[in-house]
C-alpha cells in the first residue's frame, strides 16, 4: 500500500476521552472511531489487524478440528425463553421488537441459538463429537462502556460450542480449546495466563478465564510467579489425543492462577511468599463446561449407543476478538507509539523515502516495494511529500515491526537501513539483503499458518 493512496487518519493530539494508552494510541493511529458509546467503526488499519487476529483465530480453531459457521446477530427472544435466560439476562442484552411486535434480542451470546441447530440436525451419537464455532458481532449493553475496543458494547466475539455424548467427552473438548487458545495468543504475541474463574451468566463451575497481566486490566488476579515462565511453544499436539491435551492442560493450569471471584486466601498461602504475585489482567477469553445446561430445558437429546435418548454435554468457549486488538498494544507500545508483534502486524514493513521526488531515490524505492510483494510481503510505502522526522514519526506511532530507510546518501553506496521498531536498532544493508532479512524474518509466521 502507498501511504499517500491509503486512508489512515492519524491524530497530532492526544484525544481527551483516552483514559489507557491502547485506547489512546488506536484514535491516533487512525485505526478506530467512536460512533456512539461503545460502538465503533473499524478503519482501514485498525480493520486491517482485525483481520490479522480473526484469521489466527480460524487457523487455530481449525487446526484443533473445530467448524466454522456463522450464526446472524439478531436472535429470536423465545429461543431464550426456553432456556429461562431471556428473564435472567437483565438490562445488559438489547431488546428490540420488530414490525410484527415479536420480540428480538442482539445477541450477547449464542449458546440458546447453536443448541437449537443442534436438535434441529442431530440425534444419534454417532454424529458426535462435534464442535462448531463462529466469529461473530455481540452486544452487550455494558453499564460502563469504555478503554476503546477493550469493553465494548458491539464487540467481535469468536464463540465455539462442543456438544459430547458424555461428560468425560466433553472435558476433553474442553482441554482442546485450552491448548488451542495457549497456540493462539502466542501466534499474536501474547502471554495469556489460564485462571480458575466463574461461570457468571453463561453457568457452569468448571471454567478459565485467559488474562494478559497488564496495569490497565479490570480483573484483579493473584498466581503463582512460576506460572509466567511457562510457554507453549513450537510444539505439535495430537489434538484428539485426551492424554496430551490432559497433561497441557495440567501443565498450565497446576500452580495457583485465580481471578478475584474465585481467589482462595488460605490456598494461595500454601504458595512460597516470593513467588505470590496480585496484579491485574486484561480477559482475553473464557472456557466453559456447563454440562447440560441448556440441552436439558432445550431438549437438545441424542440416542446412545444403548438405545435411549439422553441430552448431550456441553461447553462454550470464547475469545474476545476485539479486545484483543486493545490488549496487544497495552502489552507492546513504548512512549513514540504501537509496537505491533509481527503475526499480526497490519504491514510486514514500513518504507521510508526520504527524498520524495528524487528520481534514484523514489526508482529504489519503487523496487524494494514491488520486490517485497513479489516476495509474498504486504509493506507500507510512504511516498507523501514529507519531511523525514514526520515520516519517522508516523512510522513509529503506527507501530510496524520494521522500517527500511531509504536516502540518496546511503544509495550511493547501495544501501538501505533496516530498524526494528522494538529495539530501535538500525543496520545499514543493501535492498536486496534487506529483502532476504525479512524473509527470514517473517518465515516463522508464514509457516505457523494452518
Ligand atoms: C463463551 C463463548 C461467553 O460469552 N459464550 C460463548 C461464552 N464468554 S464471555 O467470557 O462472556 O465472553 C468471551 C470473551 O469476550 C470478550 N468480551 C468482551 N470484549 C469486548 N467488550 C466487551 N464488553 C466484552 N465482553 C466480553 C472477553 O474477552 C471474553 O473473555
Amino acid at each position: 500500500m502507498r501511504l499517500s493512496r491509503y486512508f489512515m487518519p492519524v491524530l497530532k493530539e492526544d484525544p481527551k476521552e483516552a483514559q489507557i494508552v491502547s485506547h489512546r494510541l488506536m484514535l491516533r493511529a487512525g485505526m478506530i472511531k467512536q460512533q456512539a458509546a461503545g460502538i465503533y467503526s473499524w478503519l482501514p488499519m485498525g480493520f486491517k489487524v482485525l483481520n490479522r487476529v480473526q484469521q489466527i483465530v480460524h487457523e487455530e480453531q481449525q487446526r484443533a478440528g473445530h467448524i466454522p459457521m456463522l450464526m446472524p446477530t439478531l436472535q429470536s427472544a423465545d429461543l431464550w425463553r426456553e432456556s429461562g435466560r431471556y428473564d435472567d439476562y437483565g438490562d445488559e442484552m438489547l431488546r428490540i421488537k420488530d414490525r410484527q411486535k415479536r420480540d428480538l434480542l442482539y445477541g450477547p451470546t449464542n449458546e440458546e441459538m447453536i443448541t437449537d441447530i443442534f436438535r434441529s440436525h442431530v440425534s444419534s451419537y454417532k454424529d458426535l463429537p462435534l464442535t462448531l464455532y463462529h466469529i461473530q458481532w455481540k452486544f452487550r449493553d455494558e453499564m460502563r462502556p469504555r478503554f476503546g475496543v477493550m469493553r465494548g458494547r458491539e464487540f467481535l466475539m469468536k464463540d465455539g460450542y462442543n456438544f459430547d455424548l458424555t461428560k468425560e467427552d466433553a472435558l476433553h473438548a474442553y482441554n482442546r480449546h485450552l491448548v488451542s487458545y495457549l497456540r493462539t495468543y502466542e501466534r499474536m504475541g501474547l502471554q495469556a495466563i489460564p485462571m480458575r474463574a466463574d461461570g457468571g451468566p453463561i453457568g457452569g463451575d468448571y471454567t478459565h478465564e485467559f488474562l494478559v497481566l497488564a496495569e490497565t486490566g479490570e480483573s484483579e488476579v493473584f498466581y503463582d510467579s512460576q506460572i509466567t515462565d511457562l510457554t507453549f511453544g513450537a510444539r505439535e499436539i495430537d489434538y484428539d489425543s485426551v492424554e496430551a491435551c490432559q497433561s497441557v492442560l495440567e501443565e498450565f493450569t497446576s500452580r495457583y492462577a485465580r481471578t478475584d471471584e474465585t481467589h482462595d486466601e488460605a490456598i494461595f498461602a500454601e504458595v512460597p511468599e516470593e513467588r505470590r504475585r496480585t496484579a491485574r489482567g486484561i480477559e482475553v477469553g473464557q472456557i466453559f463446561y456447563f454440562g447440560t445446561k441448556y440441552s436439558e430445558p432445550m431438549g437438545a437429546t441424542v440416542v446412545g449407543p444403548d438405545g435411549n435418548r439422553v441430552p448431550v454435554h456441553m461447553g462454550s468457549h470464547g475469545i474476545g476478538v476485539s479486545r484483543l486488538l486493545g490488549a496487544i498494544i497495552e502489552a507492546s507500545h513504548d512512549d513514540k507509539g504501537i509496537i505491533w508483534p509481527e503475526g499480526v502486524t497490519p504491514f510486514h514493513v514500513g518504507i521510508v523515502n526520504l527524498k520524495q521526488g528524487d528520481v534514484s531515490t523514489d526508482s529504489a524505492c519503487e523496487a524494494l516495494y514491488a520486490e517485497l510483494k513479489a516476495q509474498g510481503m504486504d509493506p507500507l510505502y510512504d511516498d507523501r511529500d514529507e519531511r523525514a522526522g514526520a515520516k519517522f514519526a508516523t512510522m513509529d506511532l503506527i507501530g510496524l515491526p520494521w522500517r527500511i530507510t531509504v536516502g540518496p546518501r546511503g544509495l550511493a553506496n547501495n544501501k538501505v537501513e533496516l530498524t526494528s521498531r522494538r529495539t530501535g536498532e538500525s543496520l545499514e544493508m543493501s535492498p536486496q539483503e534487506a529483502i532476504v532479512r525479512l524473509k527470514e524474518i517473517y518465515q516463522p509466521i508464514f509457516d505457523a499458518a494452518f
